[in-house]
């Protein structure tokens, strides 16, 4: 029986199960819990998780939730056929892959994810675009973040662990287009960074690069489906806490 990924491709972490899945050539089942119809607070999904967040997978009976979690898993239960270089068996070389998987929930994913919502959801929800100073303070924080992710994680390598892609880079690039999808180029500027990009794209593949971001970079009509599904009401309290 091929695993179930419950997955919504606008979602990060989802596009990394997914992109993992496909370019090692795991078969799974890919099961839409699309966010904006709010398909994750159905009973069905609540049954399967009770976090009412994707990515879920289920294999069998076993069901596992978090993304890196997820993804760990695939690797090794498919490890005679997922190449080495994905999470790497060398102790000092995998350290390096986790440190990055550690970091990026509060590096790039926080900023990244702040930015897209002051950009796209705030001025959907609020009527009016975020306070100046407030985005300023998320972009602050998300350059910051790349300018790490360029000088700390991935130096001069091609890759964050070393000549190879692993686990790391594919986590990396999709929190880094979430802010792409808001029609902010992050490349701009960073020579280094763009070109770790057009490395990571080739190693998936640009169709299946490609595939996996048309949601997150065709924005237009995300906030009218939130609003007609009712779930834009949901993200106020969301986006006030997080102003506060
Ligand atoms: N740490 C989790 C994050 C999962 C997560 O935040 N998923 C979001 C989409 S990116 C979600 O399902 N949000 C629905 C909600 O919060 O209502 C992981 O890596 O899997």
């Amino acid at each position: 029986m091929p695993l179930e990924l419950y997955l919504d491709l606008h979602s990060q972490p989802c596009r990394s199960v997914f992109l993992f899945a496909k370019t090692v050539g795991i078969p799974f089942e890919f099961k839409l819990v699309d966010l904006t119809e709010g398909q994750h607070f159905s009973e069905d999904f609540g049954k399967l998780s009770i976090v009412r967040k994707v990515p879920v997978m289920k294999d069998g009976n076993f069901v596992l939730t978090e993304s890196i979690a997820i993804l760990q898993y695939m690797v090794q239960k498919f490890a005679a056929s997922v190449p080495e270089h994905w999470y790497p068996a060398d102790l000092q070389t995998r350290a390096r892959v986790d440190e990055y998987l550690s970091w990026q929930h509060t590096g790039i994913r926080a900023s990244g994810s702040k930015v897209f919502l002051l950009k796209v959801l705030f001025p959907a929800v609020m009527g009016s675009a975020v306070q100046k100073e407030k985005l300023d303070a998320a972009l602050e924080d998300l350059d910051q973040s790349l300018g790490l992710l360029e000088e700390k994680f991935l130096q001069n390598k091609p890759f964050i662990a070393g000549d190879k892609i692993s686990l790391a880079d594919l986590v990396a690039i999709v929190e880094i287009m979430q802010p792409v999808g808001t029609g902010m180029d992050v490349f701009e500027g960073r020579p280094k960074l763009s070109a770790w990009r057009d490395r990571v794209k080739k190693e998936i593949g640009a169709e299946l690069f490609d595939e996996a971001h048309k949601v997150v970079l065709n924005m237009d009509g995300m906030a009218e489906d939130l609003k007609k599904s009712g779930m834009l009401e949901l993200f106020k309290p969301k986006l006030q806490k997080m102003l506060s």
